[in-house]
């Protein structure tokens, strides 16, 4: 039985030494950290995300991000990279190469970037054009230099199918195929899954939706990540509650790993 203080909130400091007395001991979190898409192209090459609507910085989760491998110890640490080859199915300068569905309202004559087209497929394929970005072995794809990266990390590559795009990191949009992250937490046999990055309301919550529906507790990092559109941040994180997810500050991560 918590204590709790005149707002009915429990005393954190005693959260704290209960998760770490009893709760952590009969729980047994596994702890996996997943820092996805902190890419030069997001941050300031060709997807910049500050020219997107939220008009957000992408480079302000570096420190925070950094600042979390520095102090606090995971059982595993991911990376994952938006890796493109050239004829990607996202890219806008690609699109005239591709069959349109009759049913698509955009058309080669009336496209503008960010929005979504219906290409010829089985079933068709509704698909959000982007600038070209992340092409594989670029400058664009590369993780930002600043980004701390760990020893005994692991790089998850997505978007390596021509035909098919990828934002969670799980699977492709089609859940085709997975990636190896899937794997690697199996064999980790990881029960937590730490979530940050680029964008907050792509890849970052198509991830999270993911790690939820495959049952991990899953905590999304909300300073750690930026977005494309604030309605979309707003809603990523709706979903992302909803489905019992929870969203805290880096500052409270070490007091729970
Ligand atoms: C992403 C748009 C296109 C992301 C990837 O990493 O959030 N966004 N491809
Ligand atoms: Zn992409």
């Amino acid at each position: 039985v918590f204590d709790v203080n005149s707002n009915g909130l429990i005393d954190p400091n005693e959260f704290i030494f209960c998760w770490n007395h009893w709760i952590k001991i009969i729980v047994r979190p596994i702890s996996a950290f997943l820092i996805v898409d902190v890419q030069n192209d997001f941050i300031s090459g060709t997807l910049n995300i500050s020219n997107c609507s939220a008009q957000q910085n992408g480079s302000e989760v570096i420190q925070p991000i950094n600042r979390i491998l520095e102090t606090v110890n995971f059982d595993a640490v991911f990376y994952s990279l938006d890796w493109h080859p050239s004829n990607h199915i996202s890219f806008i300068d690609n699109m005239s190469s591709r069959d349109l569905h009759p049913t698509s309202k955009v058309t080669s004559d009336n496209v503008q970037i960010y929005d979504t087209v219906i290409f010829n497929g089985n079933p068709p394929i509704r698909q959000r054009l982007w600038p070209r970005h992340c092409v594989q072995d670029t400058w664009g794809s590369e993780l930002h230099k600043d980004l701390k990266v760990v020893e005994n990390s692991l790089k998850v590559y997505k978007g390596t199918n021509p035909d098919v795009d990828s934002y969670s990191v799980f699977w492709d949009n089609k859940k085709m195929t997975d990636t190896t992250l899937c794997a690697q937490l199996r064999l980790k046999n990881a029960t937590d899954i730490y979530i940050c990055g680029l964008a907050y309301d792509v890849c970052v919550g198509a991830t999270a939706v993911d790690a939820l529906a495959i049952g991990y507790r899953t905590i999304l990092l909300d300073d750690c990540s930026r977005g494309v559109d604030l309605k979309d941040i707003e809603k990523t994180k709706n979903t992302v509650t909803k489905n019992n997810g929870i969203i805290i500050n880096s500052d409270q991560v070490k007091a729970m790993v």
